[in-house]
């Protein structure tokens, strides 16, 4: 068995010299015994089931326990992408998932495996993403005896996930898969998981015995509009409005519903806002496209339409918006219309479904006069956006040193392009960034979403530049994330998926000590949060790619554009450290409005 099976996977020399020759009788015997037709392990049916649910690549982080799936993908053409932290192999399924549409995979082994790869479930948790986690556990025949590695995963996973069970025959593997993929994408979609003991996972069973629900046979579509009359009472709403305006979050990218909300709001006329991975639905330039004025746009409108977003911290909780304005929200899930705030109207469904079926039945009544007053509005707001972007001007443009954050963010911005996959993760430097950041398309921004968890950025940039590999990634990291999960450079190096990581390095987990400062003072208020001047360019360097330091204001539009051409130069990830002023931080974190 060689890796030549697993499509595009780049492996280091000594994988992929590993000699067949070595192996001896037992294993050729047992592998015989696999590939015969009558029979089949249970490793082998969870690759089968994968391979229905569309899934090509898995990440991972072996372990004795689940090794026959890796097995089971060599025969599907499963790539099997091996990690060195399970923290990134769950966060680069949630990216796969994110980019592609589709179910992302995550299989770790029993105990610590799983634990790892926990705060990579719970931020697909929050972020609505449909990611299984596959896990090992010692056999069913040592059930509480004190096997290695052996934990309630099941109880552990239940409260971050949409199901989690227990697979207890190998005959139900496939099966049991094929339920986890329905839960995954029932509703809001979210993650799901599945621990797999060790003795029925290798046990081999007659072939046609096995559950193995075909692909494109065992669910059914989730687009569902809900209630016909209340896309017609939208319809009218939005008809009758003069000052709508309309906010698309992270599920209208999620249900690729961006055409459907794009034709609506261009339909209508309608000012619209982008939260999550949402952002790039419209390209910035866009008349349609505002992202300065929320706060003036959701004072004055008389109509708010909130699309596939909470009302959460991010939204004040539902409390920032109009007094006066009539409220609609849609979502995916039931559980989050009206949870915080009262509405005047909740729909639940696909919202790219709802938001085509409300053009359909909008089309051909708009009137002159509501369409001018419409326009007069998005003219109001543009002429604040402007204002708003002139005031920031002088930071985006500054040319002091120490680096000014918001030069870094401004001269990323300039630096994308069409095709770059934009990925934030870190406090405050990635906070100030999302006020300069512009992604050109839908699905090139990514964010950690509501867990708001430090290290996400490895692991998308792994699976962003594996699903695409011919558009450019970018990660902006703080430094403190950079150090949690960067070794996981190596990765995106060793499977021929190198991007450009840009840090800007404030030597401290800057976002919290504002806090601290603010209130315990200078004197006590550099506790537990400050980190040491990192070269983070010699990372890059010692894994064969391309580093380097930035200390001056001038050089990072330069630097930027080394590394880029060093990323395509020599396959490997580069690293642009840009060392930026600790004194300065962002507006929410001065207002500490995460908290309230
Ligand atoms: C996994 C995790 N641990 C801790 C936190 C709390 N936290 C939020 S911002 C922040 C500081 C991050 O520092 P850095 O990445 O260097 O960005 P900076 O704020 O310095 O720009 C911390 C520790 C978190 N959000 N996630
Ligand atoms: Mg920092």
């Amino acid at each position: 068995m060689t890796t030549a099976a697993v499509p595009d996977a780049k492996r280091s020399d000594h994988d992929a010299a590993a000699p067949s020759a070595r192996r001896s009788t037992a294993e050729d015997t047992l592998q015989q015994k696999s590939r015969s037709a009558d029979v089949i392990s249970g490793g082998h049916l969870v690759a089968k089931a994968l391979r229905n649910e569309g899934v090509d690549t898995i990440f991972t982080l072996c372990g004795g326990h689940i090794i026959d799936i890796y097995d089971g993908c060599v025969d599907e053409g499963i790539r099997v992408v091996d990690v060195r932290h399970e923290q990134v192999a769950a966060h680069a399924a949630d990216g796969y998932a994110r980019q592609t549409g589709r179910l992302g995979c995550v299989v770790t082994t029993a105990g610590p495996g799983c634990t790892n790869a926990m705060t990579g479930i719970a931020t697909a948790f929050r972020s609505e993403s449909p990611v299984l986690h596959i896990g090992g556990q010692g056999a069913l025949t040592q059930h509480m005896m004190g096997s290695l590695q052996d934990l309630p995963h099941v109880d552990i996973m239940r409260p971050i996930t949409k199901f989690a069970a227990g697979v207890r025959s190998t005959e139900r593997i496939a099966d049991m898969i094929s339920m986890a993929a329905r839960e995954c994408f029932a509703g809001a979609p979210g993650p799901a998981y599945l621990e797999i003991p060790r003795d029925v996972l290798d046990r081999e069973i007659d072939v046609a015995k096995a559950v193995v629900p075909q692909a494109g046979r065992y669910r059914a579509s989730t687009r569902s509009i809900g209630d016909p009359a209340d896309i017609e009472k939208l319809a009218d709403i939005l008809l009758a409005a003069e000052r709508p305006v309309v906010l698309l979050g992270s599920q209208v990218w999620t249900c690729r519903g961006h055409e459907a909300a794009i034709e609506l709001v261009r339909a209508l006329d309608i000012p619209a806002y982008f939260n999550g991975a949402a952002r790039g639905l419209l390209p910035p330039g866009d008349p349609h496209h505002f992202d300065r004025t929320r706060r003036e746009g959701f004072d004055k409108a008389d109509v708010i339409v909130i699309v596939g977003t909470p009302f959460d911290f991010r939204m004040g909780y539902g409390k920032r918006l109009g007094r006066d304005a009539r409220i609609v929200q849609i979502d995916m899930d039931y559980r989050t219309v009206g949870k915080n705030r009262d509405i005047s109207l909740g729909l639940v469904g696909d919202p790219g479904a709802i938001l085509a079926a409300v053009r359909q039945a909008a089309s051909g009544r708009i009137e002159k006069g509501g369409r001018q007053k419409r326009q007069e509005w998005m003219a109001e707001l543009r002429r604040s956006e402007q204002a708003a972007t002139e005031k920031l001007m002088p930071l985006f443009r500054s040319d002091r040193s120490p680096i000014h954050p918001y030069r870094v963010a401004w001269e990323i911005n300039e630096f994308l392009t069409e095709d770059t996959i934009y990925i934030g993760d870190g406090g405050d430097v990635v906070t100030i960034s999302a006020q300069a950041v512009r992604p050109r398309r839908p699905g090139h921004w990514m964010d950690p979403g509501a867990l708001g968890s430090l290290g996400v950025g490895t692991g998308f940039a792994l699976a962003a530049k594996l699903v695409h590999p011919g558009k450019e990634v970018l990660c902006y990291y703080g430094d403190g994330s950079f150090g949690m999960t960067a070794f996981d450079m190596e990765t995106a190096n060793r499977f021929g998926a190198p991007y450009l990581a840009v840090i800007g390095n404030n030597s401290a987990m800057n976002q919290i000590r504002y806090g601290q400062i603010a209130k315990y003072g200078e004197q006590r208020g550099n506790i537990g949060n400050l980190l040491g001047d990192v070269p983070f360019g010699k990372f890059a360097e010692m894994l064969g790619g391309y580093g380097e330091e930035v200390r001056d204001p001038g050089e990072i539009g330069p630097a930027l554009r080394r590394g880029r051409e060093a990323v395509l130069r020599d396959g490997r990830s580069a690293v642009i450290n840009i060392w930026v002023d600790p004194r300065e931080y962002a507006p929410g974190t001065k207002a500490q409005t995460m908290y309230k």
